[in-house]
């Protein structure tokens, strides 16, 4: 069985939202025309609570995109961003929703951050993702979403380690950083990962 991830398709990530990824919104027309090629859709949903140590303003004297340490993990601190049962947490209602059969929400421990959608950064707990996959005889996964050099790179890297085909299609993908993308794809590539573009599928 094949599953499509979308990772973390909410309004924060959208051109707009908080956390902005840039062109972010070429993806839904990309995403809502690939849903009906999988057995399989899943979300992911990145669910802060407010006093989330990911977010700036929860560091006093420290600003956005500075770098901290947290649980012993280096740590950027991002705009408060998919706060729990804000507009901005939501999936964008441009997406077709009656593909997805479950969404797997992330980030919900205010002191690690959670960039996978299978484990928190610190690999202590599971979403319990990966598990749900097997149990649907799922042995290929693909990933879209936002963004592209942090979720779903890090989505995609536990994905492999799980022992699942793993691709990351191209554009249907869109990264926060360029710069930070091409290293990525290096490592998922070195890893094992392939990259295809949504008209090889
Ligand atoms: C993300 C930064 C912080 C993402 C989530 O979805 O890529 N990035 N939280
Ligand atoms: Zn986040």
């Amino acid at each position: 069985m094949k599953a499509l991830l979308l990772i973390d398709i909410q309004y924060d990530f959208l051109p707009g939202g908080a956390l902005e990824v840039p062109g972010g919104d070429r993806i839904i027309p990309v995403v809502n025309r690939l849903q009906p090629l999988f057995d399989l859709v899943v979300a992911t949903q990145d669910w802060h609570p407010p006093d989330h140590k990911s977010f700036a303003r929860n560091h006093p004297g420290k600003k956005v995109f500075e770098q901290v340490e947290l649980e012993g993990l280096p740590q950027v601190l991002w705009p408060a961003h998919c706060v729990q049962e804000t507009q901005g947490a939501e999936i964008s209602a441009e997406i077709s929703q009656h593909h997805i059969a479950a969404v797997f929400r992330k980030g919900m421990d205010p002191a690690i951050d959670s960039y996978s959608g299978f484990y928190d950064n610190g690999h202590r707990r599971s979403t319990g993702l990966a598990a749900y996959l097997q149990g649907m005889q799922v042995h290929e996964i693909y990933l879209a979403g936002l963004a592209a050099d942090i979720c779903v790179f890090f989505t995609a890297l536990d994905s492999l380690a799980a022992g699942f085909d793993t691709v990351i299609i191209e554009d249907a993908a869109q990264a926060l950083k360029e710069e930070d993308y091409k290293k990525a794809m290096q490592r998922f590539r070195d890893a094992g990962g392939r990259l295809l573009r949504s008209t090889q599928l």
